[in-house]
């Protein structure tokens, strides 16, 4: 009966000797080969348990008709070993599973790999001795295996999920699961088959079983992006990237985002033409290349909704204009997720097969399955008399490999299951916390199935056997994650979640599709080249978040949290880094003005508004530029007067476009970003003074620049959110004009540099304190720095308008931003605070780069719609094409 190869099977006790090895691995497949041969190099000794009569692993069992890989083999291969890649030549683009087995196969032979591996030998169960500091592993079939070491490489789609249809039992025809297909084959000619689920098992053997079956029906919960694959022989274009520089070619996949040395993508959506977009979609649609169409047609496609759409929109095109029956079309035609939120899949003829007289595709939305009866499945509707059911159902991904040994116990006596039981928490996706000396290869919270496998394979084993060279060195004999580790791990997993749109689909990533099963997304999606930096970061930081000890040496616990920063502030911190910039105030100040011109230049536009205007309006000692943005929806609207930032040096009305542009649409708002003079040409209080001059003459001027009418906002970042606080305090002293309220980001407030977020942040987060200090010095003299014009801390705050004030983790200007938001709210002034997490003070500017901004500025937008009595929903929804 086929749930027999589902279900787990009971465990025997071992008696006798246990065997002794220094290092037990788990699984065979790609994982557990190169770890054997790692290990073996490396002087240890080792075992590996594996449940399969061969090597494989996952190639090993998934024998279906039309099993392949899906990324190009050229990539999906090893790459420790130079002399491999020249002995092995693959014959496809996207290699058949026998071929992937045969290759398995010939790396196991060629190092020598069986002589470590116990085919047929299931582990039952773990368990920590704490007294001998060693793992104690039983199994189904023969001895059990003492270690210090023990390594879960039993990959992430291993464990088949049952079918959760009643009546499986009850039919008398043949029942098999894609995960589990016999090694005979099965003969399908002239029958009456099911094939239920349309994942990439479901999505690679239907055109095959179709070919064969006298009759296929498909019986689909949810239709899935597929793609064609255009197999055929390896390309020349990739073939000779990878010829042309081999090394070079690994290198990029290791430090790319998916491991496939594709270049970072940057152009937004929104910057090309629909012309533009639809070339780089048919070129990427003609290349078949899962991770191309995934990575390469523009920057915003996977991680913003309206980005996404559009590709969702092109692949529904492709999909109309292969089926021909449109009511079938619609229910192929995935809607319910953005593409590449659940894992889309590459095909060969999959849509074109609908088009046959022998198939029918069953909507299971529409008519459920009721049950399996003897004779076949039975719908809401309608009844199919059957002879073969095939179960493409899928896996209990990532966790249920790891989980079907069990218990694994670890130190007093706790479960992993038990400690999982809301779902996995790992440090890295490598080590658990109180599981002292046990690896995961590519386990939940790493990389693994969000990349090219056999890369974050060979980045996690070269990472471990590493470490275990170096403890052993080092006279350390356990090795465990912390507590504060791992939990910092799981903030930033969720931060990197946040990022991308994985939490928007109801998946194996998440776990949606196991009944009960805690629910989160599970793989890294922070990428494969960050991960890797991550990893290295921590042997070069004492092995950060990590326990060691050892019987003659003293503990070593050099205890904290790895990323605090959010991953795109650290990517965009990392790639400032690189650039090797001069100190901003080691060029002079028309030097710095003219880098920051030049550095905006390299910058994508914003998103479009309705309009930009730009102008000039009369200030105190003459005219001042101004650029007004107003929304496209229909006005009039509410105007808000922007300060831009740049420390009262830099910047000018047009140097925060992105940032505008975004609160525009946002909020529905004009923005008139004011052109205030600067300093060193114009010191304190000019730029105070130039602030409040263009907010009066705005509100006078409210009807002509088409606002609605009433009171102003103001709004500022930085040295422009100190004028912003300014100018409400003069407005209040000076007789107006009515400001409705202030938006303060990373405001200045103060003059003392002696709160802890100067020291704190004082380098590596673009706004140094010596840089403070140069501004500082250029816009104003100590004797006046005290006055509220520059320090408004230091002012009266009593009847100042309603604020929202964003600080910044890692800003200098931090504690004083609250400082002020805690003095206004002491005043009884209503204020609202952002205090936001790992972002930095360029976070919420940088518009086209630092995604997890997004929600600040959505609040920060709220805030302002608030302010003006027009409702804190936001006010644009944006506008997704319709078809
Ligand atoms: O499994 P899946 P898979 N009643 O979970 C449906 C890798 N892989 O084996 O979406 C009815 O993706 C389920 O419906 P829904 C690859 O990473 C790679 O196909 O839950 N239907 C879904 O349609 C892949 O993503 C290759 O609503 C039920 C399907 O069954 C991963 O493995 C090849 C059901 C399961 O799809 C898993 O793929 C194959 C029920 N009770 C796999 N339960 C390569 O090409 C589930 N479904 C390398």
């Amino acid at each position: 009966m086929p749930e027999a190869m589902v279900a787990a099977r009971a465990s025997e006790a071992t008696n006798g000797t246990a065997q002794q090895v220094d290092v037990a691995v788990v699984g065979a497949g790609f994982a557990g080969l190169y770890l054997l041969h790692r290990l073996a190099k490396a002087g240890f000794t080792t075992v590996a348990l594996e449940e399969a009569d061969d090597v494989g692993g996952t190639w090993y069992w998934n024998r279906y008709p039309g099993a392949r890989c899906d990324i190009q083999t050229i990539d999906y291969s090893y790459t420790f070993d130079p002399e491999l890649e020249r002995a092995w030549q693959w014959s496809e683009k996207y290699a058949t599973q026998p071929e992937i087995l045969r290759y398995l196969g010939f790396v196991a032979d060629r190092y020598d790999l069986r002589r470590h591996i116990r085919f047929g030998t299931k582990v039952s169960a773990a368990t920590w001795d704490e007294a001998a500091e060693r793992w104690l592993l039983t199994t189904d079939n023969g001895a059990a295996v003492s270690c210090r070491y023990y390594i879960m490489a039993t990959g992430c789609l291993s464990s088949p999920k049952p079918p959760e249809i009643d009546g499986v039992k009850d039919f008398n025809g043949e029942v098999y699961f894609t995960s589990r297909w016999p090694h005979e084959g099965v003969d399908l000619a002239g029958k009456r088959v099911a094939v239920i689920g349309t994942g990439s098992s479901g999505i690679q053997s239907i055109p095959m079983i179709a070919e064969q079956a006298a009759h296929l029906t498909v019986f689909q919960r949810t239709p899935n992006f597929a793609l064609p694959a255009h197999n055929g022989p390896r390309p020349n274009d990739r073939l000779s990237l990878l010829d042309g520089d081999r090394a070079g070619y690994r290198e990029q996949a290791r430090w790319s985002m998916t491991g496939v040395p594709y270049p970072q993508q940057t152009a937004v959506s929104w910057q090309l033409s629909d012309a533009e977009r639809r070339e780089r979609f048919e070129q990427a649609w003609a290349a078949g290349d899962l991770v191309h169409v995934l990575t390469q047609l523009w920057a915003d496609q996977g991680v913003d909704v309206d980005g996404n759409a559009l590709v969702s929109k092109l692949i529904h095109e492709k999909i109309r204009a292969v089926v021909k029956d449109p009511d079938t079309a619609e229910a192929l035609t995935p809607r319910d997720h953005p593409f590449g939120a659940k894992r889309p899949c590459l095909d060969t003829n999959y849509y074109a097969t609908y088009n046959r007289p022998n198939v029918t595709l069953v909507n299971l939305r529409q008519e459920p399955i009721k049950e399996i009866t003897t004779s076949g499945i039975t719908t809401d509707k309608r009844s199919f008399d059957l002879d073969v059911i095939v179960f493409a159902t899928g896996f209990d991904a990532m966790t249920g490999a790891i989980k079907a040994v069990h218990p694994i116990t670890g130190r007093h006596g706790k479960s992993l299951s038990d400690v999982w039981s809301h779902g996995p928490q790992t440090y890295l996706g490598l080590t658990v916390a109180e599981f002292p000396n046990l690896f995961m290869i590519t386990g939940p919270g790493s990389p693994s199935v969000l990349s090219n496998m056999a890369v974050s394979i060979e980045q996690h084993i070269d990472w471990v056997v590493d470490r275990l060279i170096a403890l052993r060195e080092a006279g350390f004999t356990t090795i465990e994650a912390t507590e504060t580790a791992q939990a910092g791990w799981a903030q930033h997993m969720a931060d990197c979640a946040t990022v991308t749109l994985h939490r928007l689909a109801n998946t194996w990533y998440t776990g949606a599709n196991v009944p009960g099963k805690a629910q989160g997304v599970m793989p890294y999606t922070g990428g494969v080249g960050p991960y890797r930096s991550i990893c290295n970061e921590i042997v070069s930081r004492g092995m950060l978040g990590f326990r060691l000890t050892g019987p003659d040496v003293a503990e070593q616990c050099n205890d904290g949290e790895v990323v605090r920063l959010q991953p795109d502030v650290r990517l965009v911190l990392g790639m400032l880094a690189d650039m090797n910039l001069p100190p901003i105030e080691s060029l002079g100040a028309q030097g710095a003005r003219d880098f920051l011109d030049e550095f905006n230049k390299g910058r994508p536009a914003g998103r479009p508004v309705g309009e930009i205007v730009d102008g000039t309006l009369p200030g105190n000692d003459g005219p001042l530029p101004y650029r007004l943005y107003r929304p496209a929806t229909p006005g009039p609207h509410p105007i808000v007067v922007y300060f831009h930032g740049g420390g009262w040096v830099l910047g000018d009305e047009q140097s925060d476009d992105p940032f505008c542009r975004d609160m525009c649409r946002r909020s529905g708002m004009i923005f008139v970003s004011v052109g205030y003079r600067h300093a060193p040409w114009h010191r304190f209080p000019t730029a105070a003074e130039d602030g409040f001059a263009a907010t009066r003459w705005i509100a006078e001027h409210v009807a002509e620049l088409g606002g609605a009418p009433g009171p102003v906002l103001v709004a500022g970042w930085s040295a422009g959110g100190n004028i912003a606080a300014v100018t409400c305090q003069l407005a209040r002293d000076r007789g107006g004009p009515e400001i409705a309220g202030q938006l303060l980001l990373n405001p200045v407030t103060d003059c003392a540099f002696d709160r802890p977020s100067y020291a704190d942040n004082a380098t590596g987060y673009f706004l140094t304190r010596s840089l403070m200090y140069w501004f500082w010095d250029l816009y104003c003299s100590p004797g006046d720095r005290t006055d509220p014009r520059v320090s408004p801390l230091r002012g009266k705050l009593e009847g100042l308008p309603p604020a929202f004030v964003v600080t910044s983790e890692f800003d200098p200007l931090r504690d004083e931003g609250i400082a002020y938001a805690e003095a206004l709210a002491a005043a009884g002034v209503p204020v609202e605070q952002l205090n936001a997490r790992g972002h930095f003070h360029c976070s919420f500017t940088m518009v086209d780069v630092i995604i997890t901004g997004v929600s600040g500025r959505v609040r920060m937008a709220e805030a302002l719609r608030r302010f003006a009595g027009l409702g804190d929903e936001a006010a644009v929804p944006i506008a997704v094409a319709a078809e």
